[in-house]
């Protein structure tokens, strides 16, 4: 019977491993051709892991479909930029060229959460 204790416990650690180390989100990729709209319903961005090129300026569209007040903005910290977004209609927030690195956005409660990767 030990044993399969041992694999139980196995298992599990390997789950554990995948799950903080090695699970990476599946990123949308935004370039000046194919801009990209994010939603905003039901307390997620989608897509929530962006990927944009680096030192570029790239243009993101949101499109809010969340009547709640949680939804109404929309925050980059480390860009300095915040933006107010309509119901039901979208708003294209404007970023600066980026240098290489992971930058999030959030709601100003931070229940919304996203994150772009910029490479
Ligand atoms: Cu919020």
């Amino acid at each position: 019977m030990i044993w399969v204790i041992n694999i139980v416990g196995f298992l599990l650690v390997a789950v554990i491993v995948w799950w903080f180390w090695l699970y990476k989100p599946a990123r949308t990729a935004v370039t000046k051709e194919k801009p990209l709209v994010i939603l905003l319903e039901n307390g997620v961005y989608q897509p929530a892991h962006i990927q944009l090129p680096a030192n570029q300026p790239v243009a993101l569209e949101f499109f809010r479909k969340d009547a709640s007040p949680c939804a109404e903005m929309v925050i980059f910290p480390a860009l300095d930029i915040s933006e107010e977004l309509p119901v039901n209609k979208s708003k294209t927030v404007r970023l600066p060229p980026l240098p290489v690195g992971n930058y999030e956005f959030h709601c100003q409660m931070r229940m919304y959460r996203g994150e772009l990767t910029v490479a």
